[in-house]
């Protein structure tokens, strides 16, 4: 490997897959400079011709999930259902927004005089920094809206993982989509990401990735009041009472946590348990957890696969010291792999690490719990407030515990993922604006307001 070139690793077998080149800066910039000036005729494409254009998009997307999915299986290590998946995600934001060129529909308001109409305008260049873990979804959910407005994008994949975020530049390209409209520039992060932040012509930067990144984007976005997007990260609640089904809470907990690897924002990484039903869901958990099925990521029959790297394994393994209170594992290959069990801890402390910081792997922390009050309090006891799930029989203190917690996405007796259809994205230290649903097109365009005179004056 040079530093020119990045070499793919496949997570599942230690195997180099391919070598990218790396974007520099001055190739940055350059790529930069062609979107800005792809921006006037990407803004004249008709509504109903833009729209058309992205349908495409999502129909070349559709032909090629299969492949997209064995690309992410290979660079990745997600499971072939979970890859299949992400891909369709990516086909059907496309498809969402491509309703949007046709009903970017302006205001007509009351004045005194004249007009007064306004407009929705395309921001210009948008940057969309995209993390390791979910390379396909994040990936459109930024660019998707951000073309459907009239933008143009650049895009930076992380460099653990860009295969995907390529190949959908290249079908991009097949449907019709120009260029200099939508380009992936594989690189770091620092050099790369660095350049939307700073330079000029970019007008937005959409971040998803670490809270500690993200503090620094928005901190260097601020020097040209660039406007900006953060998902960041999430130490998210899995609140069971005790009147809820236990088997239910019990037997889904493992998915709600384990999926990725434990490699997701939204990962409900505390589980919180009413006391009175502790030890029983406790072992109800036990062999749910043993159950999770550890393996070759492209196997059908595979629920979790390896961690990403070497790396990030060492870090997420430096969570458990010798005397941290392990409950049980699940299992996990030997061999070739960054492979790491399903782990339930139960920490005594609220300072612990494992209940304060994101571990972004597969360790699941339990805490009990007196009564409702404690339950909110804990549950809203991080600087992260991102997504949580609520295990209760009772519709009032569904309702009252949902509104108690400081998250943006919550789900009642489900772990639910994020769902294109309604707004995604954290409260506190967990991000800032909103992305997907149906107001997500408002964050790629600037309201310009005009005030047609009816008296010549
Ligand atoms: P980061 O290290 O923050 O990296 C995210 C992206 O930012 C990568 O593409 C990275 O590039 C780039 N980057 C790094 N330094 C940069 C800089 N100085 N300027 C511009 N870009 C820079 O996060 P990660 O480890 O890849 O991802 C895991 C984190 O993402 C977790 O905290 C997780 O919770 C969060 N996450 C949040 C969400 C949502 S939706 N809230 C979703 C998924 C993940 P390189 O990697 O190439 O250096």
């Amino acid at each position: 490997m040079t530093d020119l070139a990045f070499d793919v690793i496949n997570p599942a077998t230690e195997e180099v897959v391919r070598s990218v080149p790396l974007t520099s800066a001055e190739e940055t910039d350059a790529a930069i400079e062609r979107a800005r000036a792809a921006l006037p005729s990407w803004r004249a494409v008709a509504p109903g011709d833009r729209a058309r254009l992205l349908r495409r998009f999502a129909d070349a997307v559709d032909a090629d999930i299969e492949n997209l999915a064995r690309l992410e299986v290979a660079n990745s290590g997600h499971t072939i259902g979970n890859a299949r998946g992400e891909a369709g995600n990516v086909r059907d934001v496309l498809h969402y927004y491509a309703a949007a060129p046709e009903r970017l529909i302006g205001k007509q308001i009351p004045v005194p005089g004249g007009v007064n109409i306004t407009f929705a305008e395309p921001l210009g260049v948008v940057g969309v920094i995209v993390p390791w873990n979910f390379p396909m979804p994040i990936a459109g959910w930024g660019f998707a809206p951000a073309l459907a407005a009239g933008n143009t994008v650049v895009l930076k994949p992380a460099e653990l993982t860009p295969l995907t975020a390529l190949r959908l530049g290249e079908l991009a390209r097949e449907a019709g989509i120009p260029e200099d409209v939508f380009q992936v520039l594989p690189g770091k992060g620092s050099v790369v990401g660095q350049r939307f932040v700073d330079h000029p012509a970019v007008r937005k930067v959409v971040f998803t990735g670490s809270t500690e990144v993200g503090k620094r984007i928005m901190a260097g976005c601020s020097a040209q009041v660039k406007r900006v997007t953060l998902e960041l990260g999430g130490k998210n609640a899995n609140i069971v009472f005790a009147d809820a089904d236990l088997e239910q809470a019990a037997a889904t907990a493992p998915y709600g946590v384990f999926d990725n690897a434990g490699q997701d924002c939204c990962a409900r990484s505390r589980i919180l348990v009413q006391g009175s039903v502790y030890e029983r869901f406790m072992e109800l958990l036990e062999p749910a957890v043993q159950g999770v099925v550890v393996g070759d990521p492209g196997a059908e029959s595979t629920e979790m696969g390896p961690l990403i790297s070497a790396g990030h394994r060492e870090k997420v393994a430096s969570f458990l010291r010798p005397d941290s209170p392990v409950a049980f594992r699940g299992s996990a290959p030997d061999g070739a792999g960054f492979w790491f069990p399903p782990t339930v801890v139960t920490p005594d402390s609220p300072a612990d690490p494992l209940l304060t910081e994101e571990v972004f792997g597969p360790i699941v922390a339990v805490v009990p719990f007196a009564d409702e009050a404690e339950a909110v309090a804990l549950a809203n006891d991080t600087d992260y407030g991102l997504s949580g799930s609520i295990w209760t029989a009772d519709v009032g203190r569904a309702l009252r515990v949902s509104r108690g917690v400081e998250a943006g996405n919550l789900s009642v007796n489900s772990h639910s993922a994020v769902r294109y259809w309604t707004p995604f994205g954290g409260f506190k230290q967990s991000g800032l604006g909103r992305e997907l649903g149906p107001d997500a097109v408002e964050a790629f365009t600037e309201t310009k307001n005009v005030f047609i005179s009816t008296e010549g004056k």
